[in-house]
Parts: structure tokens; sequence; C-alpha cells
């Protein structure tokens, strides 16, 4: 387990982020619109796509986690059905809540210049598509305001950033839910021992030495947000390890569940485990539109009002 001096001497010698102040203040802004909203919506902060490791300061080359960012996105669409606010929390360039469906290559090809006149149009085969992408962006994130897109690429970036959220979101305790899909780099380059110019290339191979990530998730957990329903994911390639794997991760970092997927299976299935049990969970197969990430938010929605329900319990009455 990292200790917090490892955790505070990674923050001071992070690059600090650029928009600071903007971050927090869109932060404070949407977190007390939608927590005064009719007697306060519950708000979940999904992580979501991989994080980068600079090789350079001036950064020309890095190493990448693998994540499209679809369950992240999906599950957004899902906790907003469910009457949530989400903190999207993403790497830049990855999948987007409501955009699924949309073909990223080439996005041009939604889109026709039918009479030679000014005017562009969606073309039929893409209309649907283009239309709920629209409308349902536009309601959530607009209107109703309950939906806040933060975007990420480094793991100095992602951290600093979870920090701030966790901290903006104390007040509400376990109204407040951490769902944390993001794949973090487990490793990375020192600020402070990173050449600052591009690495120069043809004086043989390459030598690096790469320093442990320090786990943010216990101190998330024990000081960042205790209060708030925390859930987090565990990623492995090899399905004989992962459930014991998982059951580490929830003991080690005392989250509420651990969603264990393996990486060839996880559109079609993955397991919450957690202190009450080990529970499958898969997509609806006779459904073709069902995607796993309908069920799974049922249950972490049910198992989060049992949480809020608990913890009011917890405090005694005046
Ligand atoms: C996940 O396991 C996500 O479910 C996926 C989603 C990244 C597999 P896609 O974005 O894939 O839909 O393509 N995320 C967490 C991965 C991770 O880095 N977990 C760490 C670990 O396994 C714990 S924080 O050690």
């Amino acid at each position: 387990m990292s200790s917090e001096g490892e955790i505070s001497s990674f923050f001071e010698s992070s690059p600090p982020l650029k928009n600071m102040e903007e971050i927090v203040e869109k932060l404070n802004q949407f977190i007390n619109w939608n927590f005064s909203w009719q007697g306060g919506r519950r708000i979940v902060c999904v992580t979501s796509g991989g994080t980068t490791v600079p090789l350079e300061q001036r950064c020309v080359r890095y190493i990448d986690n693998f994540s499209s960012g679809n369950r992240g996105a999906a599950s957004t669409e899902n906790f907003i059905k469910a009457g949530y606010a989400v903190i999207f929390l993403y790497r830049r360039g990855t999948c987007q809540p409501y955009c699924r469906y949309l073909p990223d290559d080439p996005f041009l090809e939604c889109f026709e210049f039918p009479d030679k006149t000014n005017n562009i149009q969606v073309r039929a085969s893409h209309l649907e598509a283009v239309k709920m992408a629209v409308m349902d962006q536009q309601r959530v994130a607009v209107s109703e305001r309950r939906l806040l897109k933060l975007p990420f690429s480094t793991i100095y970036e992602y951290l600093q950033m979870l920090r701030l959220v966790a901290t903006a979101l104390k007040d509400i305790g376990p109204y407040s839910m951490f769902y944390l899909a993001a794949a973090v780099s487990d490793f990375y380059v020192p600020w402070e021992s990173m050449t600052e110019h591009k690495i120069e290339s043809g004086s043989g191979p390459l030598e690096i030495r790469l320093a442990q990530v320090p786990k943010m998730i216990s101190i998330l957990r024990s000081n960042w947000a205790p209060k708030a329903f925390c859930i987090s994911f565990k990623l492995e390639t090899d399905s004989k390890i992962l459930i014991e794997k998982a059951t580490k991760a929830l003991r080690k970092y005392k989250v509420h569940a651990v969603v264990a997927n393996e990486l060839s299976t996880r559109k079609e299935e993955v397991v919450v485990v957690s202190s009450s049990g080990n529970v499958v969970v898969r997509r609806d197969c006779d459904k073709p539109e069902s995607i796993v990430e309908d069920n799974l938010i049922r249950i972490i929605v049910a198992r989060h009002s049992t949480y809020i329900i608990e913890s009011q319990l917890l405090i005694p009455s005046t």
C-alpha cells in the first residue's frame, strides 16, 4: 500500500494543472446546482479511458493504457437514466456519452451535400443516431445541467483532477459515488527524472526506469471522500486470476465493490465482487441492443440506495 509520503511527493513533483481554477469553479457550480435541485440529486464521478505516461517533458512519446472509453460512456448514459448527475472524467479523444453509435471512422460519412446549395444534411442512414446524440446531449448537458465533462491525458492530470473532484464532493458524503472505470497507469517516469527534450534516437536501445504510481484509491477512501460510495474495476487478461485479484483489491482498498472484467469478454460479462458475495452480470443475449452496463448500473444504483439508507441510520438523531 502506498504511504501518504509517497502520495504527497507524487503530487508535489507533478506539473501543475494548467486550468485548475476553471475546473474547480465548474465543479463547484455543477455540484451546487445538482445538490440543491429539488432536495438533491445523487452525483457520480465516472472515470473513463486510459491515462498516458509521458517519456519527455515536452512530450513526443508516451506509454498508454488500453481503454476505448466505451464502458465509461455507456455507464454514464445509464446513470443519467437512473436520475444521477455525472462528472465524466475522461481521456481526451475516447468514446463519449450518446455518441457510441456514431461512426468515428470517418465521421463525415454522416453528412451529405444534396443539392449544391449551402445546405448540409444528415444522411438517412445515420439520421437516428445523430438525432439521438444531439438531442440527448443537449437535454442532459445543457438544459438539465446533469453532465459535466472534464478531459485528461496524462496520469499527472488524471490524479490531480480526481483529487479535485473528490474534494469538491466531500460535503455531499453518501450521495456521491466514484465509479472508477478508467485504466490507470501502474508505472510512470517521475517528472524530475524525465528528460526535457525529445529523446534522441540513433544511439542504440533505450533504457527507461519506471517508478510505481502510488495507489490513490486507498487515500480517496480514507481522506479525500471517505463517505462516498466507491466502485473500482479490475482488468485482467488471464481469467484464472481475475476473481482472486479483484477480491484482494476489495480488501486492500476497502471499496464497496470491485467490478472484475476480462479483456476479451468485457462487453459480454463482468463480475461484481463485494463482501456480500460475487454476482455475475451479463448483457441480455436475446436483445441485440442490450449492453452489459444496463444490468450493471441497475445493480450498482440499488446498492448505492442501500448504502445511503444505512449511512442515514448511522447519524445519531437529535
Ligand atoms: C476497466 O477494467 C474497464 O472495464 C475497461 C473498459 C478499461 C476494461 P473500454 O474502455 O474497457 O470499454 O474499452 N477499467 C479499469 C482498469 C484498471 O486499470 N484497473 C486497475 C487494475 O486492474 C485498478 S484501478 O489494477
